[in-house]
């Protein structure tokens, strides 16, 4: 009986009095028939998704169960959800899938599926095959957009089943598996195949089934960034093969190809509250906002609809009304209680997708049972009855009703199979119980960033022979006959172009873009000439949203490509940093390296901009990033720092599939000089590719500048930092106080050993960080110091608790020469 909540006992005992009251079919029915005469699903494959389904969830029942005597850790569960194993069999195997935590009954299909190698593709219809593509590609009529007909899915080539024997079947092949994975989430067992005990997440490369977060909708942008990858992978492929392969120069890393079909479609499902999030609508408006510049994004939305986020309901019709009036993204909807009906209306949206490149949305709807997760006490924000009709509604009751009707089996049948399956689940959760878990610090984080800096090396060196050898005619071209070696000294700016553009010819996978990017070429000038030489599909202007330029590079990443995404200033990162903390630095650590999503994503950031002030425009805030694990954060300050640090980013994404943002001090873009006004210390001369090798600046590696004897005062320092510390030791070694200065080049990982050998050589350590005080990079400088032990004498210089205000008052609260000069001098009158 229902108490505050819908017990795996009430589910259980619904379940089973609704299957009792199924009269028995009058005549078996052959299942090689379609299950109804509005469909071409057979009542074989429809017993095979209630096998499905029922494993689905048997495997929510289970988990309540581990978690009642404490060996379970994940309840939240798919039950009433079970309507999306018809999505799943509307979509190919080798469809790229970011799925709901509620996707249970799909990940068992689309496991089942990819073991089932013999069974032709349900959707291999010549009229579902997309448009190939040409320069105009007109998007089709809407009209033509209904599915054209074809064979549904073929049966398995075993046996199929017999009406009557349906609960002697064997559990189709793959369910079994994807239970196990599931348990073994549930479970946390280091053996679960995606996360390794790290996660309870839908995942497995070879299902295409890319792992999500759980952070609400975080994985949209992602899906529109996949969905863009792939259609123009496909085309440059074609592009490509039309024109012989001719066309690339360099091979650092590998031509682009994506891990999916050209004609893959990807889907994504999310709940109906995920619908109202900044990260969905932010997917929405990007998938619609390039159909509407007429670029192909293959994408299809699922939001499974429960009516509820936890507690909190969505209003009535705000899901549907939200979701149709999305511009570009054509709506299709039905009732995840009726197999038949999703399964038709999935088909289509599935087939309206891949043949024309365009997006849509599913609007699923379903019902929640067993609450929002096990400890959810229901009857709080619902009542007795709606609860009560929700449970009214259960899908596994649903096509249980379908089968028995169309006569493919009875109400005792099912439930025998019921019970089958049950008992397989409970094996299997006993099995996995007692699997090995992550016991050790270094195995939880040994997938998080993997790190080879032998082959990096390796790769650049291997650039430098292509940018030197074959590669140098084509270079040359690309720099209008004069490589930038050749040009004479560059600026910080200059030097980022030229290695961006190096990077370009040496990566035919990589790809610049953000806003002003493009035409403009950068507000800096960073990016300039590099469309023109490159192209608008390699470099191209993004819409106006971090979360999406991010999500874009997600994906790229993730389908074969290097996205190089540009945030034009650092405080606008912070609108969207859960794109580089939550979905691109957990990659890895939930895939287990499976899946990667290289990434090097440029920041133009810090203070001291003279003439173009306000907080946003020199914010000086890195704390966020610092404490992401496994982020690479570069700041280079010298321009013959920039390139080869660039280079090694690039590389370093390419071989070990590392996320890391080139942080470019704004303020040093343009600077010229050091000492003085025209002495021309600021530009350097960029490295020709002989000398790459030899130049290679690995990750976590300082630079230190010994200024008079160098032996009085260590400057750790950084950025803006680098060149006022310079400048101040100057200064002091006219007082006869010699100075070595610090660039640690990297903020992640700090280059701690060069820290601690530069620290000990002077026992007096001044940190000169342009960041804040509090959360700032020399809470860390110090903290490295600390942990090795150091006992000289420190002190810091820091920015002040502020944001950056306007005009000179900014200058209140930055670290300025006139600090770092009087911090020396007061460190060495202790
Ligand atoms: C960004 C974010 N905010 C809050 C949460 C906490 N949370 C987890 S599930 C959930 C409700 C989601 O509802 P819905 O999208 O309708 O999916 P459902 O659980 O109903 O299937 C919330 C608020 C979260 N996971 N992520």
């Amino acid at each position: 009986m229902l108490s505050d909540v819908t017990t795996p006992q009430d589910l259980d005992d619904r379940f089973r009095e609704a299957l009792a009251a199924l009269a028995a079919p009058h005549q078996p029915r052959d299942p090689a028939r379609p299950v109804t005469d509005d469909t071409t699903l057979t009542g074989a494959r429809v017993l095979d998704l209630f096998d499905a389904q029922v494993t689905s969830r048997q495997l929510d029942l289970a988990g309540r169960w581990l978690r009642s005597f404490g060996e379970g850790f994940y309840t939240i569960g798919s039950a009433g959800h079970e309507g999306n194993a018809a999505v799943a069999a509307a979509l190919r195997a080798t469809d790229p899938a970011l799925l709901h935590y509620r996707s249970g009954a799909f990940y068992c299909v689309r496991a089942g599926q990819a073991a089932d190698a013999a069974r032709p593709d349900p959707a291999d219809d010549p009229a579902d095959r997309p448009d190939q593509p040409t320069d105009a590609d007109p998007a089709p009529p809407d009209d033509d957009a209904s599915r054209a007909d074809g064979p549904g899915p073929k049966e398995p080539a075993d046996a199929p089943p017999t009406a009557g024997a349906a609960a002697d079947r064997p559990l189709p092949p793959g369910y079994a598996e994807a239970a196990r994975d599931v348990l073994r989430g549930m479970v946390a067992s280091s053996r679960e195949p995606i996360a390794g005990g790290r996660h309870k997440v839908f995942g497995r490369a070879d299902l295409a089934v890319v792992p999500t977060t759980s952070t609400i909708a975080s994985h949209l942008p992602r899906a529109v960034g996949m969905g863009l990858a792939v259609e123009r992978l496909r085309r440059l492929d074609t592009a490509g093969r039309r024109a012989g392969e001719g066309v690339r120069v360099g091979s650092g890393g590998g031509a682009a190809h994506a891990p999916w079909p050209p004609d893959a479609i990807v889907v994504c499902s999310f709940g109906d509250a995920s619908v109202n999030h900044a990260s969905a609508t932010a997917a929405f408006n990007t998938a619609g906002w390039y159909d509407h510049t007429g670029l192909r994004i293959p994408v299809l939305f699922v939001c499974e609809d429960n009516g509820l986020g936890i507690s909190v309901r969505s209003p009535k019709g705000w899901v549907e009304t939200a979701l149709r009036s999305r511009p570009g993204i054509r709506y299709f909807a039905a009732d995840g209680g009726d197999l038949v009906r999703a399964y038709e209306v999935a088909a289509e949206a599935a087939a309206w997708v891949r043949r024309h490149r365009r997006p849509a949305v599913l609007h699923l709807s379903t019902v929640r049972l067993m609450g929002h997760a096990g400890a959810d006490a229901e009857t709080a924000y619902r009542g007795a009855d709606e609860i009560a009709a929700d449970l009214d509604r259960d899908p596994l009751v649903g096509t249980a009703r379908l089968l028995v009707e169309a006569g493919f089996a009875s109400g005792d049948e099912l439930l025998a199979r019921y019970d089958e399956i049950g008992w397989q689940v409970r094996r299997i959760a006993e099995e996995v119980l007692d699997e090995p878990k992550l016991a050790a610090p270094a195995e939880v984080v040994a997938p998080l960033a993997p790190r080879r800096p032998v082959r990096v090396a390796r790769a650049v060196a291997d650039a430098a022979a292509r940018a030197g050898g074959p590669g140098a005619g084509a270079r040359a071209e690309a720099f209008g006959g004069k490589p930038p070696e050749l040009t004479g000294p560059l600026t910080l700016a200059q030097s980022i172009n030229a290695a961006l553009a190096d990077g370009m010819l040496d990566h035919p996978q990589m790809a610049v873009f953000g806003e002003d990017v493009g035409a403009k070429g950068g507000v800096y000038g960073v990016t300039k000439g590099l469309r023109d030489r490159f192209g608008a599909a390699r470099v191209f202007d993004t819409l106006l949203d971090e979360t999406s330029i991010l999500g874009l590079g997600l994906g790229a990443g993730l389908a074969g490509m290097l996205p190089v995404p540009e945030i034009q200033y650092l405080a606008y990162l912070h609108n969207a940093e859960d794109q580089v903390r939550g979905e691109a630095a957990t990659m890895q650590f939930f895939s287990q390296g499976a899946f990667r999503n290289p990434m090097v994503v440029r920041v133009a950031g810090l203070a001291y901009q003279e003439g173009f002030g306000g907080h946003f425009h020199n914010d000086n805030s890195v704390a966020v990033l610092r404490d992401v694990p496994g982020l690479v954060i570069a700041v280079p300050a010298r321009p013959d720092d920039a390139a080869p640090m660039l280079r090694t980013c690039l590389a370093s994404a390419a071989v070990d599939g590392s996320v890391c943002v080139f942080l470019e001090p704004i303020a040093l873009y343009h600077t010229r000089d050091l000492y003085a006004d025209g002495d021309g210390e600021w530009l350097a001369p960029y490295a020709e590719p002989g000398a790459w090798t030899g130049g290679h600046v690995p990750i976590g590696r300082a630079r230190v500048y010994g200024v008079g004897s160098a032996e009085d005062v260590t400057i750790i320092t950084f950025g803006n930092g680098v060149r006022m510390s310079l400048r101040a030791a100057a200064t002091l070694a006219d007082e006869g106080i010699g100075v070595r200065v610090v660039d640690l080049r990297w903020l992640a990982p700090l280059p701690v050993a060069d820290i601690i050998r530069e620290a000990a050589a002077t026992g007096r350590v001044l940190v000169v960080d342009e960041t804040r005080r509090s959360g700032g990079v020399g809470e860390g400088v110090i903290a490295a110091l600390v942990d090795a032990g150091y006992v000289g004498a420190a002190r810091r210089v820091a920015g002040v608790d502020s944001f950056v205000p306007l005009g000179p008052a900014a200058r209140q609260v930055l670290v300025s020469e006139e600090a770092i000069t009087q911090g020396a001098r007061t460190l060495l009158a202790r």
